[in-house]
């Protein structure tokens, strides 16, 4: 269960991102408003939010999900893979600080992004892709470890795709994940049960599951029918503008 989230208001040059997607140029008020949805759907699932202010010095600093790992006993801060995100962490370490008493953090040379990072259930999958390096992997795996948290690692570099591990793989709990097809047949998810995401609605992938709710993006349906039997509350939010960013539901959020 989470009772709480952090969450960025997007920053007015949010469109100056990265983004490998060529979806055209996201609009910045139609960004606010499907954030403003995305936080009132958090809340109702029950979680607390915080607000940070919107931060022009990093354009993609709205996806906060990259910039920390969350367990129970431990905040860990990333080192993001792009340059030109690694300053967005500083802040994210003084907002954690307040409710963590222990915060580590991944160190040079190591490289890793929060979206490549997949909680299934006490053990974390941790993608390898052109955000995450082999060194920043190795150091969150002892970090957890140390917290008593099993992982394993899924290269994921040769899956063009996907940005992100979690762009093509969610954790539902009990078991049960989501993946697209391309990651469908790894050993990696033997013994689990997949729905797997069809390649026409691959974004769909990264949904979020909170407390007895499923967030999903708007414009799936196909995947959206396959979570019908599996009995959760679905809310379906309105993607487009973070989708031309590279951005999916998870990344807007750190659930805790
Ligand atoms: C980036 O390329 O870093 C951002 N434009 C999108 C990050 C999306 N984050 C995520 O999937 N966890």
């Amino acid at each position: 269960m989470f009772s709480r989230a952090i969450v960025r208001l997007p920053a007015a040059n949010f469109a100056e991102g990265l983004t490998r997607v060529a979806l055209g140029v996201p609009e910045y008020k139609l960004a606010l408003e499907q954030h403003a949805a995305y936080c009132e759907a958090l809340e109702r699932c029950g979680l607390e939010l915080t607000r940070l202010e919107a931060d022009e010095e990093f354009p993609d600093s709205t996806f906060v999900e990259d910039t920390a790992v969350l367990v129970p006993t431990a905040a860990i801060l990333t080192r993001p893979g792009a340059a030109s995100r690694q300053g967005e962490v500083a802040s994210i370490n003084n907002t954690l600080s307040r409710f963590y008493p222990r915060v580590d953090s991944i160190h040079e040379p190591g490289t890793l992004d929060g979206g490549d990072v997949c909680d299934a259930g006490g053990h974390f999958f941790i993608g390898i892709s052109e955000r995450t390096n082999d060194d920043g992997a190795a150091q969150l795996a002892e970090l957890l470890a140390s917290h008593h948290y099993s992982s394993s690692l899924v290269d994921i570099r040769n899956v063009k795709e996907i940005l992100h591990l979690k762009s093509g793989l969610t954790s539902l709990g009990n078991n049960r994940l989501v993946v697209i097809e391309a990651l469908a047949n790894r050993p990696e998810f033997r013994g689990y049960e997949l729905v797997r995401v069809n390649a026409d609605e691959a974004y769909a992938a990264n949904c979020v599951r909170v407390n007895d709710s499923v967030l999903l993006a708007a414009g799936y349906p196909d995947f959206e029918q396959s979570l019908q039997p599996l009995g959760y509350q679905t809310v379906v939010l309105e993607m487009t503008e973070f989708q031309k960013m590279d951005g999916g539901l998870s990344c807007l959020s750190l659930r805790f």
